[in-house]
């Protein structure tokens, strides 16, 4: 029977995730396919320390895409595509045997530590700007390879191709070197105006142009399963697509806004605030503001800023439950709720959060150097974290405002963190405006309709979006009326102005 089910692949920096897609008949017997998402896969993703260096466990990240195509077929699916989304900027390198050199570096590595203002004095800061549009994280694929290449890294020598991380699974399932646009805008080598690679300014950095492969847009078909994965899976050969390979630009295609200018905050490991545009915005208040400009799918632009987000949530977690105290996130939120409000605030973008060793004492003397009462109990830190988070996407979405000239209703919140309702309640309240959460899965359904379009199973992104309207209900979030957080705005920036953010 013919088949229009397609298998995405969401890879976060905490777990991954194989979802099948299906276009199937409404319930109600209306006349209208709904998207029928079923999860055939799950596994956690856990970075591995070598020696002073964090890495991605890639062998392991490879097996277990395997292992979530064989499943769907075990499971009587017949996918006719897969495509892969993934976070953003790591890569592995491949010399000219076509092998996999080293063990691909995490992006919170601390080799890339002083790289930004190495870098920006080599090159500039502006001119850094102007050509790759984005926000100067420290771990950008540019500041990597400057530090490998630094450290004169013999890797660098011997490598032929530089594969972006979904590029990478997909080419050991493949055979099948591809570079997909998304991702390549946030290495801060592509050149977004020009629409190429910007290889003079490769070439200034003494890396090697040729390692840089021709982007593809989502959407490109790029090749089939090998022969030889095919064989070892016990599946058929099918379709490799290559989707918005970015994660971000996934949910973004995901997001079931009503007009064509709307904000959005894609909520997970890190939270990006962002909208959608025609070109990138290159104005110097943008690079002022620390915001990027990254190339999303159905040629746009996504005007965005990295939140540290749910990350410092989770480092906590990590070390609650290497304590033994096993709370789940229900139960973290239920201690926070019975908190005192507005005690204490971080600036959650402040570098110091990006990879301390112990999140939980890190936050406990940043509030005691800032003069505040310090959180001791675990529902007093989770409020802390949750608080400023909010605060901070209204600081980062009004600062948007201002670069676009746009006042935006609402706040459409996609992603897993959503999950957390005290988070999404939270933000309504701090911006004093509605959110509207959904879908949870936004990455692998965004990863599934640019599939089913590359398919000839959609016509078009607007027929997606109707899909994701049909299919998946929102949670509207309304701000309580007289509450206390528009005057606890000032508080938590009075608290927090003194502190330094990336960029
Ligand atoms: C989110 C994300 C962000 C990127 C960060 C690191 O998952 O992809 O967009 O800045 O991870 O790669």
């Amino acid at each position: 029977s013919h088949s229009s089910a397609v298998l995405a692949f969401d890879m976060g920096a905490s777990s991954g995730r194989a979802l099948l897609g299906e276009i199937a008949a409404s319930p109600d017997g209306g006349s209208q396919g709904i998207l029928k998402i079923t999860e055939i896969h799950r596994f956690a993703n856990v970075p591995v320390q070598f020696g002073e260096h964090m890495h991605w466990n890639t062998p392991m990240l490879l097996q277990e895409v395997k292992n979530g195509i064989r499943k769907a077929f075990q499971a009587g699916y017949a996918p006719v595509s897969y495509g892969i989304d993934s976070w953003g900027v790591d890569y592995g390198l491949i010399d000219r045997n076509g092998e996999l050199i080293g063990i691909p570096y995490h992006y919170r590595d601390p080799r890339t530590e002083g790289m930004v203002e190495e870098t920006c004095s080599q090159v500039g800061r502006e001119r850094l700007f102007q050509e790759s549009g984005l926000q100067f994280m420290p771990f950008n694929t540019i500041f990597q390879l400057n530090a490998m290449r630094k450290a004169s890294s013999p890797m660098l020598d011997i490598a032929d191709a530089l594969l972006l991380t979904p590029d990478l699974i997909n080419y050991f399932l493949t055979g099948v070197k591809a570079c997909e646009f998304t991702m390549a805008t946030t290495t801060q080598l592509y050149h977004v105006r020009q629409r190429k690679w910007n290889e003079p300014l490769i070439e200034e950095l003494g890396l090697n142009p040729s390692m840089f492969i021709e982007p593809v847009e989502p959407g490109t078909w790029i090749g089939n399963l090998s022969g030889s994965t095919a064989k070892e899976l016990g599946v058929p050969p099918i379709r490799a697509i290559a989707v918005a390979s970015h994660d971000t630009e996934s949910a973004v295609v995901a997001v079931p806004a009503s007009s064509s200018s709307f904000a959005y905050l894609v909520c997970g490991t890190w939270s990006l605030l962002g909208t959608e545009m025609k070109e990138p915005l290159l104005h110097p208040d943008v690079l002022k503001e620390d915001f990027s400009n990254e190339g999303g799918a159905f040629d746009t632009f996504q005007l965005l800023k990295n939140i540290m987000g749910l990350w410092i949530l989770q480092e906590c977690k990590r070390q609650w439950d290497q304590q033994g105290l096993d709370y789940g996130y229900g139960d973290l939120v239920r201690l926070a709720e019975e908190e005192e409000a507005f005690r204490s605030f971080i600036q959650p973008d402040d570098l110091r959060f990006m990879n301390p060793a112990d999140m939980i004492s890190e936050i406990q003397t940043d509030c005691r150097e800032t003069g505040q009462p310090v959180p001791e109990s675990t529902g007093a830190m989770v409020r802390c974290i949750l608080e400023s988070l909010a605060f901070r996407y209204r600081e980062v979405l009004e600062s948007m405002e201002r670069l676009t000239g746009t006042r935006y209703e609402g706040l459409h919140m996609v992603g897993g963190g959503i999950q957390n309702e005290l988070l999404c309640r939270f933000t309504a309240n701090a911006l004093g405006r509605t959110v509207w959460a959904g879908p949870v899965e936004a990455s692998a359904i965004g990863n599934m309709l640019v599939q089913f379009i590359a398919n000839g199973a959609l016509a078009s992104r607007e027929e997606g979006i109707e899909l994701v309207k049909r299919s998946f209900p929102l949670a509207v979030y309304d701000p309580e009326a007289d509450s206390e957080w528009n005057a606890m705005f000032s508080k938590y920036q009075a608290a927090t102005r003194e502190r330094q953010v990336s960029g």
